[in-house]
């Protein structure tokens, strides 16, 4: 359907999109200029956040980029089936964790878990995700004014020509974003009905899980863990690494990890770590029934569940990557990009999830910008090596820059300085302790003091530098983007700074007033 010069409203974007989802023959939808011999700047292999803005910044600056996506819409797997989905789940179980604690308490009605449902939440969410797929549609043809296919699968011919919707186009460039999906370990029985993981969950869960099994340890097994511990269907994490301690998190501090993982458990999940899942077992139908799991201690124990959860990471989608641009990758079956995000066949780029490092939004987006700038002539690097990064539980867990222990390694031990909340003092009732009653856990300060989540400031004692920020509670996100920005530019951030600026009543990150209350010592101390 060529659609360049029909403009569709939010709610006709809706429509088609729905429409040529449901309809496995559905055409293209083509919305190009449409000229004979185009020769695009860069083809975008893939629309999701990296296409989406690399696209656009190119467009920005003068050039001709294309858009080809296989789905009907833009934006990628995050407002389809990740990011969007997961921090719908995520703030429904923070919710369900205050209903929960303050059950009748209040002005809280009585907690009724028959009214907490997987299946709701995955329905609401099915309801409503429609909604952000047109607005990327609409915005990216009406406003942003960049040319694409979708409801076409991208052919790959060479690394200036790619074939969709029964045409052929030409670029100077190739940007690959094909995505990633997730990876399904060896391990027999992933094939029975009520085996799950975040893209099957949203697209084919049919029944009300009550017992669930999670077979991995990454952010994914406890973000989603712990929101189906909150509705109410017990959980288990089966995780081969100590939770937090996987190879894709960095910096993670032991005393945050300590309080995350230990109110997971307060709240009832089983986290099993160390621990080698060997089979999910079927009930003689084809359903799951028990997953067999190989404890840490070696003694191996059937686990009854009507619900697993495969949680063990991705993997991208490189086969044209590699079969027909005989691309690199890397151990990880990532394709390996220099810090402008070439690859190894000259003109050809790769972003977003096709890429190593985390699998997260600024890196998604900000690697199709620095394709399309260095496209454009432009000499620009992406290092992400260092990112703040965050995760959910029922709270909010967001850090940045070094760990204590990290800092005390690069500094040493008597240069480092802590600020924390509530602080470390042997013998001090902390549980009882109000503090740290950030945005969000005012209710628990006064109600439920120990949940009301934990913070730490790693300080370079010497220059006076902060080096590290560590909060779990909730609303914190937003300021750890801008302290990220703080501490890594070359002038730092010293805790003289940061007491100096303007909180706003608690302060989310509460470091503020802690920084202000020890800067005047010429000699730091903790707090
Ligand atoms: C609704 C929303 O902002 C999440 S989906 C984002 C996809 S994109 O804007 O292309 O990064």
């Amino acid at each position: 359907m060529d659609i360049r010069d029909q403009h569709f409203n939010l709610g006709e974007w809706n429509n088609i999109i729905e429409s040529s989802l449901s309809d496995p023959d559905s055409e293209p939808l083509v919305n190009i200029v449409g000229d004979e011999d185009a020769l695009y700047d860069a083809i975008y292999v893939g629309g999701g956040a990296g296409g989406r803005f690399g696209s656009a910044y190119m467009k920005a600056m003068g050039g001709r980029p294309l858009i080809i996506d296989a789905w009907p819409f833009l934006g990628g797997s995050c407002p389809h089936q990740a990011c969007v989905p997961h921090h719908l789940f995520s703030e429904a179980a923070e919710e369900l964790d205050r209903m929960r604690w303050f059950s009748d308490e209040l002005f809280f009605p009585k907690f009724d878990q028959s009214r907490a449902s997987i299946l709701e939440m995955v329905k609401l969410f099915l309801a409503g995700r429609g909604s952000a797929h047109a607005f990327m549609n609409w915005q990216t043809k009406e406003q942003l004014d960049v040319e694409y296919i979708l409801n076409a699968r991208a052919t790959i011919i060479d690394k200036t020509t790619v074939q969709a919707a029964g045409r052929t186009f030409k670029a100077k460039n190739l940007v690959l974003g094909m995505g990633a999906r997730p990876i399904n370990p060896e391990i027999p029985g992933l094939d029975l009905r009520g085996v799950h993981d975040f893209v099957s969950l949203v697209e084919t869960l049919d029944y009300e899980p009550t017992k669930c099994v999670i077979i991995g340890g990454s952010k994914v097994a406890m973000e989603y863990g712990s929101f189906f511990q909150a509705t109410g269907c017990d959980t288990t994490i089966v995780s081969r690494s100590p939770l937090m301690r996987t190879k894709s998190l960095h910096h993670v501090d032991e005393d945050l990890r300590q309080y995350v993982v230990g109110g997971m458990r307060k709240r009832g999940m089983e986290i099993l770590e160390g621990a080698h899942p060997i089979s999910v077992n079927d009930d003689g139908s084809g359903r799951v029934q028990t997953v067999t799991v190989r404890l840490a201690t070696g003694e191996e124990v059937e686990l009854d569940t009507d619900f697993v959860f495969v949680a063990c990471g991705e993997l991208p989608n490189t086969t044209q990557a590699r079969e027909v641009l005989d691309i690199d990758l890397s151990e990880t079956g990532r394709v390996i990009v220099n810090k402008r995000m070439q690859t190894n066949v000259p003109g050809v780029y790769a972003i977003g999830d096709m890429i190593d490092g985390p699998m997260e939004m600024f890196k998604a987006r900000k690697s199709g910008v620095t394709a399309a700038r260095n496209i454009m002539g432009e000499d620009l690097e992406f290092d992400y090596s260092e990112f703040p990064d965050f995760l959910h539980t029922t709270y909010e867990v967001t850090w940045v820059g070094l760990t204590e222990a990290e800092a005390r390694d690069e500094y040493g031990s008597e240069n480092v300085i802590i600020i924390q909340m509530p602080p470390y003092v042997e013998g001090l009732d902390t549980p009882n302790l109000p503090l740290p009653c950030a945005e969000g856990t005012m209710l628990y300060a006064f109600s439920k003091p120990e949940l009301s989540g934990y913070q730490k400031l790693v300080i370079n004692g010497e220059t006076r530098k902060v080096v590290g920020a560590h909060h779990v509670g909730y609303g914190a996100k937003d300021a750890f983007q801008y302290l990220d920005y703080l501490i890594h530019r070359p002038d730092g951030l010293t805790i003289d700074e940061l007491g100096w600026m303007n909180e706003l009543f608690l302060n989310p990150e509460h470091f503020v007033q802690l920084s202000r209350l020890r800067a005047g010592n010429a000699k730091l101390r903790h707090l």
